[in-house]
Parts: C-alpha cells; structure tokens; sequence
C-alpha cells in the first residue's frame, strides 16, 4: 500500500510538479539531449579514454568505477546505469526490440533494447584525478575510528590541513563560476546564507533518487567538528529554507527527506546532504551521517556539544588518516 501511494505520488510529482527547468532537461533527455549534452553530442571526450583498472562496481548499484588515463592525465570514471522512469514506460513498451531468452509454463525472460536516448548510462569523470580520488573510488575494507577531542586535535585536523581534497568546486558554485544554472535556492547572507543545487550523483530525472547539497556562504566551517550554538541560525536557516525550496520545487515534503552531514565529510567546507527518505544515498549509514535535526538539537542542549564529545567514523584501509590513528596506537 505504502509503495503504491509512493508511486502515485512520485507520479504525480513527475507530472505535474518538476520545475520548467527540470521538465525542459526530461524532454532535452528525451530528445537525446543533456541539460549539458550539447558538449557530449559534438565531442566523445572518453572516446581515448585508456583503462588501467577497475577499482569497484556493484551488479546491485548497477555502477562500475574504473581508474585510466584520459589524454595523459590520471582520470576516474564513474558509469552508472538510472533508474527506469515510470513516465518513459509506454514509450519503452511500445517503441523497443525484444529478443526471446527463455519460455517455460507461464514464465518468459527477454532481453529488451529500449530506444538510445533511454537507455543512457549516467557517467561522472574526475580528471585529473589524483591518487586521493583513485583510493576514494576504490573498494575497501572499512574501519570505525573512535576520535576523542584530543584525537582530532592532535591527529585528525593537522592531517586534513595538509591533506584534504582541493575545495575549489565548492567556491566555483558559491561565486557562480560553476554549476549556475543548476542553483535550485540561495540565501545570498553572508552569515547564515546558502545555495542549494542538485548534488553531482542526482541527474535530477526522477525525484525517486532526489539528492541535493546545501553549501554555506561561509567559509570557516570545515565540518561537524567547528559548530558551536553560535551556527544554529545558520543551520537552521538552511534547514528551514531547504525543505521550503525542496517542497516548492519538487513537492516534496520534509517528512519526505533525509537531511544529514557527514563526518568525516570528503570536502571540508559545511555543506548539508538533502536526499529522499528511502533513497540508499552512498554514506547515508549511521557512521556516517548526522541527522541535521540531532546536530541542532545537540547544540541547543550543549553549546560546545561537537568540540567535546568522542566522535565515530569508518576510514578505508588504505586512508592516510587511518595510518596516523594506528601510529599513534588509537587503532
Ligand atoms: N553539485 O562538483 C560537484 C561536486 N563534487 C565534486 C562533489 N559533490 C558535488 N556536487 C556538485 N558538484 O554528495 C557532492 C558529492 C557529495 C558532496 C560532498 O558533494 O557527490 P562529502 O564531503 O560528505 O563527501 O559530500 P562524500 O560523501 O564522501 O563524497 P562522495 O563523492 O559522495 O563519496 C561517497 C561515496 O559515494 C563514494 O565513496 C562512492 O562510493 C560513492 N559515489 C561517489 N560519486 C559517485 C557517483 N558519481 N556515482 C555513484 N556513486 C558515487
């Protein structure tokens, strides 16, 4: 029953309630364009691409990761088949080949070649991606570090000072040098303001999968770690006006969604993860994620909650910041 009320109201969103833009980019897939699908048309930029390997795929996730070099340089490539749209099934029904597998008693199987333009393949390039990028995307075993505050005093944040990944996309979408179009709200105030915008796994086709990112104006807050009960206008602005923009552009409401941060995040500049309730977002687990209304909660009740209490997190093996907990025998 859930499910299918579920359904209708995906339905309905579908139909109905997208924005112009996310309904201009449906019919641009549906013609075979992207909303950037004027540059993949004219130029198969991966058309060179040289494998070296396959750092991980998933036959559940429907996606393959794989490490090579693209004109030189090191690159990452991330190919993941989408979710099938149920607005696209009359056309898939009616307009696809299909081949005959198997027929036993009522049972057949087929393998069906749905028209090109449904049957893309969402791809990610990271490039030049450096060896940081190449171990983020590689499949490995997990972790969970315990990190007192002397801990992340004294291990974690010289670490992520020296060694954390380059934030240079985060301010190219702040100052509007990137990603413009796609900005779905922001609060311009310098203090408590944000842009919200599709995050770069959501190809915003289907709000099943919705994700969207809220990056703060300000630029002091490297993670969970920093905020005190001095951010909580700020966190709750972006909490509020988050799930307002979310309701209004998508109609979907905040009962609806999963707003959390994560610890350690990849991206040390504060930035909130909106996704749909039911979505199995990468790094929506608990040891991981903190639920935006327990952040805020936590603060109200101890102003220094974060810069206090022992924190937990996974680390993959091969983490730098995993060797310098061991080195220093927390591990
Ligand atoms: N709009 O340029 C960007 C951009 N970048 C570089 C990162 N993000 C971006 N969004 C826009 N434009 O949700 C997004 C990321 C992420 C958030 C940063 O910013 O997609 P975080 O700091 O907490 O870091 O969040 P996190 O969660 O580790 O990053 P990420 O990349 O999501 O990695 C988590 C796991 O997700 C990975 O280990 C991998 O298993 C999986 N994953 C990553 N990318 C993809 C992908 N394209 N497809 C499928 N799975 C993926």
């Amino acid at each position: 029953m859930a499910d299918t009320a579920a359904k209708r109201e995906i339905d309905h969103v579908e139909a109905d309630e997208l924005s112009p833009k996310v309904k201009r980019a449906k019919v641009d897939n549906e013609n075979g364009r992207g909303e950037a699908g004027k540059d993949s048309e004219s130029e198969n930029v991966l058309s060179g691409f040289e494998i070296s390997a396959v750092l991980s795929d998933s036959a559940r996730e429907k996606n393959i990761f794989i490490h090579g070099k693209l004109a030189d340089q090191e690159a990452v490539v991330i190919l993941e088949k989408t979710p099938i749209r149920q607005d696209t099934l009359t056309e898939i029904f009616s307009g696809s080949r299909l081949m005959l597998e198997m027929r036993n008693d009522i049972y057949s199987t087929y393998r069906l070649q749905a028209p090109p333009h449904l049957n893309e393949l969402k791809t990610t390039v990271v490039c030049p991606a450096t060896e940081k990028h190449v171990n983020k995307y590689q499949r490995q075993e997990s972790f969970l570090v315990e990190e007192t505050l002397e801990d992340y005093q004294s291990i974690t944040l010289p670490y992520i000072r020296e060694q954390s990944f380059s934030i240079q996309w985060v301010y190219n979408i702040l100052e509007k040098k990137a990603e413009a179009e796609r900005v779905v709200y922001e609060d311009p105030d310098t203090e408590v303001g944000f842009v919200l915008l599709p995050d770069f796994k959501w190809d915003q086709k289907q709000v099943d999968d919705l994700y969207l990112i809220a990056i703060a104006h300000k630029r002091d807050i490297g993670s969970l770690r920093d905020l005190t009960s001095e951010h909580l206008p700020l966190l709750h602005n972006i909490f509020q006006k988050g799930k307002e923009a979310i309701m209004q552009r998508y109609n979907l409401p905040a009962s609806k969604l999963r707003v959390y941060l994560h610890y350690q995040p990849s991206y040390y500049h504060l930035h909130v993860h909106f996704t749909k309730l039911g979505y199995e977002a990468p790094g929506c687990n608990v040891e991981r994620a903190h639920l935006l209304s327990d952040v805020i909660q936590n603060l109200q009740s101890d102003p220094q909650y974060y810069q206090t209490r022992t924190l937990y997190f996974p680390l993959r093996a091969d983490n730098g910041l995993l060797s310098k907990f061991k080195e220093a025998g927390r591990l």
